[in-house]
């Protein structure tokens, strides 16, 4: 029994996240913390929010209220549309957390006193008028290449030259409007990632043959560029500051660690939050200090991330000298779009995590979205996809079966499973079908295959159906009554088995339809594929009852309707 540490990149403080934030991080992290668990591993889900930075700032501004008090609430918002998701962290932490201070702090002094950091001064914008450093993506202007008047300090969005906010013609503070900027000379600690190059390219080299490609290929486009020396340093209110003790200069200037530098930190951070909370909580150091080699740490993140958690944090924590764990499978999802087009949260175009909810139980979505998550390629959402697959695999492959199979067995049987003569040659056949088509469910989620597990999974229940249909019980009842409720029995089993391992997908029917059987000690978490063979977990005689239909089936006004509300086509 291996200890799984399983974190998904923390989601940004600000705003409710949209579909394909979910489905390229928590919500596959989620399915296979579920299944490792269910399979009897000791696993260990973290997350939180991603809380400083400017743009949590900026949006409290807006809100008038302190940042702090802002982030409070928007971490409360996101959690309770995660815990509508049935997302099982076992613990949703906060990077502001006074724990993610401390150890942020720590990694900061060891950085440094092992030659990795060093203060440098550099010309940066500030506005009198907003009191502060403005990011060079805070400073707008003219673009000196294409004339475009809305151009970033960082970047300019029509023609994408990078560019430095001192480039920019008649710039100004994208905050206030202001032009008043003057460029300021101001201290940062930059971390020397430099000289961190060939220890970081040696550790990537060693584990790059184990990720997918998607990650290894990030990790080396990095590297081939080279690693640079970054500030990792900000003027701004809101971060873990400096710590007094080793830079008393720059902590009674204010200034704070970047974002991206304590980001990633909160791992750790929030599992000493979890730990903190409650004694029964095994030491937060077991899982990160000296972990030994049971523990097997797994990352989950959308690809822009990738840099970040393949190159720069590892670099991080090399730099620390101490022996944190460092990842061992980075699992990295390409794009959902929507309709072909990007979902946007600053544009509100796609679907928000919290509207899906409104429309749907947790389970359509999940199912969706593990079923076509983004793995090899980008995948796009469109409503007409969601709404055929809903109907076909949700609706009448599982749910129907479900229904069906139970209600025809109460009407003809009544309450209990009935016995029906002994197996035959059609169950033999069938018994064969599901071991081989679990035991391919499981090598799918153990090769972290989300798309391929969801095709196991759907399979698993076609073979029911394909069951049923073959034996007609309903018409096999006229002729053989012990026949079709052997045929029920097994129907039945296969209820059972479904509710088993179609929990990690779909865990809130999942367990409805466990809990339509009264079984005395039913407490089996898993199944495998040579006990499922035999389909005699649920006896003869056991009581059940016919839940209410499991998945709706999604009408032509249905699809009318969400179109209508959240548009049927990408932006131009
Ligand atoms: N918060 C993702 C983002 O906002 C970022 C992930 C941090 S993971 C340590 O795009
Ligand atoms: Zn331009």
């Amino acid at each position: 029994m291996a200890r799984h540490l399983i974190t998904s990149a923390l989601p940004y403080i600000n705003g409710i996240k949209h579909l394909g934030n979910m489905v390229g991080s928590m919500l596959p992290a989620d399915v296979y913390s579920r299944y490792l668990r269910q399979r009897g591993h000791d696993v260990l889900y973290i997350c939180a929010t991603d809380e400083h930075g400017t743009p949590a700032e900026l949006a409290a501004k807006e809100q008038g209220i302190p940042v702090a008090e802002f982030c409070a609430q928007a971490h409360d918002a996101q959690k309770a549309v995660y815990d509508g998701f049935a997302l099982a962290f076992d613990y949703f932490g906060r990077s502001s957390s006074p724990q993610n201070h401390e150890i942020t702090q720590h990694f900061a002094r060891r950085l440094n006193e092992n030659g990795f950091i060093e203060e440098r001064a550099i010309r940066q914008v500030y506005s009198p008028a907003d009191g502060r450093f403005l990011p060079d993506r805070y400073v707008e202007g003219t673009c000196p290449h294409c004339g475009y008047d809305k151009a970033r300090g960082d970047q300019c969005e029509n023609c994408t030259r990078v560019l430095d906010p001192t480039d920019l013609i008649n710039p100004r503070s994208a905050i206030s409007g202001s032009t008043d900027l003057e460029v300021r000379e101001t201290k940062h600690l930059f971390l020397l990632q430099s000289k961190l190059q060939h220890e970081v390219e040696e550790w990537v080299s060693r584990h790059e043959g184990d990720w997918p490609q998607l990650a290894s290929s990030i990790a080396r486009k990095w590297l081939t560029e080279g690693l640079h020396d970054r500030a990792i340093t900000r003027d701004l209110d809101w971060g873990v500051p400096v710590p007094a003790d080793t830079w008393p200069e720059l902590a009674a200037e204010g200034k704070v660690f970047y974002v991206w530098f304590d980001a990633p930190i909160e791992y750790i951070g929030a599992t000493k939050e979890w730990s903190d909370l409650d004694p029964e909580n095994r030491d937060w150091k077991s899982w990160w200090y000296q972990a030994d080699d049971t523990v097997r740490y797994t990352e989950f993140m959308a690809k822009d991330n990738v840099p970040f958690h393949t190159v720069m944090f590892p670099a991080t924590e090399l730099g620390v000298r101490e022996p944190w764990k460092k990842v061992d499978y980075v699992k990295a999802f390409n794009w959902l779009t929507y309709y072909g087009g990007k979902f946007s949260t600053s544009q509100k175009r796609g679907v928000f995590t919290d509207q899906a909810l409104d429309i749907l139980p947790a389970d359509y979505w999940r199912y969706f979205l593990i079923a076509n998550a983004p793995e090899s390629d980008d995948s796009s959402f469109t409503w007409e996809h969601f709404t055929a697959t809903v109907n076909k695999d949700l609706a009448d492959t599982l749910g129907n079966f479900v229904n069906r199979v139970l209600s025809f067995s109460k009407k003809r049987f009544g309450e209990e499973v009935p016995a029906g003569s002994a197996p035959g040659e059609a169950e033999t056949r069938l018994g064969e079908q599901i071991a081989e088509l679990l035991a391919e469910y499981e090598t799918q989620l153990e090769a972290l295959q989300f798309r391929k597990a969801a095709a196991a999974l759907r399979a698993l229940w076609s073979a029911g159906n394909s069951y049923l249909e073959e034996k007609a019980p309903w018409l096999e009842i006229k002729t053989d009554q012990e026949g079709a409720a052997l045929t029920l029995r097994t129907a039945m089993n296969l209820i059972h088995l479904y509710a088993v391992v179609s929990e990690p997908f779909i865990p809130t029917t999942a367990k409805t339809m466990r809990e339509a059987f009264t079984l005395t000690d039913d407490t089996a978490t898993w199944v495998t594929p040579d006990e499922a063979r035999a389909l005699t977990a649920v006896p003869a005689g056991t009581p059940f009852t016919v839940p209410p239909v499991l998945f709706a089936k999604l009408t032509d006004d249905d699809l009318a309707a969400y179109k209508e509300r959240f548009g049927g086509e990408p932006a131009a």
